[in-house]
């Protein structure tokens, strides 16, 4: 099978998932093209099944903002033609999957039209999709899309309570590959905290949504009473959040790493000990699953489709979006007790296998075929 994988090219959640996806498919012999407007962040260009196809915008003074949609729905069809894709699999509605129905309407006319499968991540949907400006492009692509999917049931409800969605949504979850976090020798606690200290952690894109503040705050009442040290990374637009607080909390700045962006984070994660996710939205919390899958508990709210992700009182804790208090005493009870935290450690790790890359490529597989099949 050809697939092409249409997806931003930037280290957020959507990008990485379609990334891994289209990796492992390519490990499995399936020929697979990257079309974005840069190499994806962990893409391997060096495996011969994987092709990438840079979408060129040509600049022009005429233009107050470049076309990256003419250009990219162009791009979708040239390499249909040419390298005869059997199956176009868009991760985000827009521009993505709007830009392959456009596509799709220029094949048909070659008689040469492709089926397409939408990926919902969420932001799509519950953020950006839902601004007037979006929302009817939105819910068109998501509705000429040949199959839907969600990735979380959470998601998969939001959708249908925002929009008029005319086809099935199938759920199919986001997955980790834990082979590539086998346990890590060179992993080095020292290098972030003293013998006798915790080590907190959280990795976003520090957009808003977010919620940096929360975990700052959550860090300064837990290092009152647990001996700790904080580790961002990740950057974005709240960074300037982050500086602020360390300016007011000048005793606080030996106590917290920002490393930015970083390339192993398995093995940052390996050596943490409790992960922080105070979303206000999360679709899913790929950042959550990664973190177990690197033996790390997590304290979170229950937005969205986290709770189907982080189990409270097994994996973790969960509080009300906004309640650093109850966030702050779970991170306090959970560091305090070695015997609590080596379980939940164990609980993480049994609950990332569940949604391991080997359940989960299976049914990816699947639906291409009865995609392709029903086309
Ligand atoms: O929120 C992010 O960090 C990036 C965002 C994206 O659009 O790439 O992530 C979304 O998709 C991920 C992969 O499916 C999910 O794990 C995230 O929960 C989701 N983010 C939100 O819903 C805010």
């Amino acid at each position: 099978m050809k697939i092409g994988i249409l997806c931003y090219p930037t280290y957020g959640g959507s990008g990485i998932v379609a990334t891994e996806l289209g990796m492992s498919l390519a490990n499995k012999g399936y020929e697979v093209h990257f079309i974005s407007n840069a190499l994806p962040a962990r893409l391997d260009i060096t495996n011969p099944n994987i092709f990438f196809h840079r979408v060129n915008v040509q600049t022009y003074p005429l233009f107050q903002y470049q076309p990256y949609d003419i250009a990219l729905s162009s791009m979708i069809y040239r390499v249909v033609n040419l390298y005869k894709l059997d199956l176009l699999h868009a991760h985000y509605a827009i521009p993505y999957a709007y830009a392959a129905f456009t596509a799709k309407q220029m094949l048909k006319e070659d008689d040469n039209d492709i089926p397409l499968v939408t990926t919902l991540h969420g932001t799509d949907i519950t953020l950006v999709g839902q601004h007037p400006s979006y929302k009817h492009a939105v819910e068109f692509s998501i509705n000429q899309s040949d199959a839907i999917t969600s990735v979380s049931e959470s998601l998969k409800r939001d959708t249908l309570q925002f929009f008029k969605i005319k086809k099935e949504i199938q759920v199919i979850t986001n997955f980790i590959d834990n082979s590539e976090f086998d346990e890590c020798n060179e992993c080095q606690r020292t290098q972030f905290a003293n013998p006798d200290e915790k080590i907190l952690i959280h990795v976003s894109n520090l957009r808003p949504v977010k919620r940096v503040d929360e975990v700052l705050q959550i860090f300064k009442n837990v290092q009152k009473k647990v001996k700790s040290k904080l580790i961002i990374i990740g950057e974005g637009p709240d960074m300037e959040k982050v500086n602020q607080f360390l300016e007011e909390n000048p005793d606080l700045i030996s106590k917290i790493r920002l490393l930015g962006k970083v390339n192993d984070l398995y093995r940052i994660l390996q050596l943490s000990d409790v992960f922080l996710l105070p979303s206000e939205q999360e679709s899913f919390g790929l950042a959550a699953l990664e973190a177990m899958a690197a033996n790390t508990p997590v304290i979170s709210s229950n937005a969205g489709g986290i709770p189907e992700v982080n189990i409270q009182g097994e994996t973790g804790f969960l509080a009300e979006i906004g309640n650093v208090e109850a966030m702050s005493n779970y991170t306090i009870k959970l560091l305090s007790n070695e015997e609590l935290l080596n379980e939940m450690k164990k609980n993480a790790k049994e609950q990332a296998i569940k949604f391991d890359l080997k359940n989960i490529l299976p049914i990816y597989e699947a639906m291409y075929r009865t995609t392709i099949e029903n086309f």
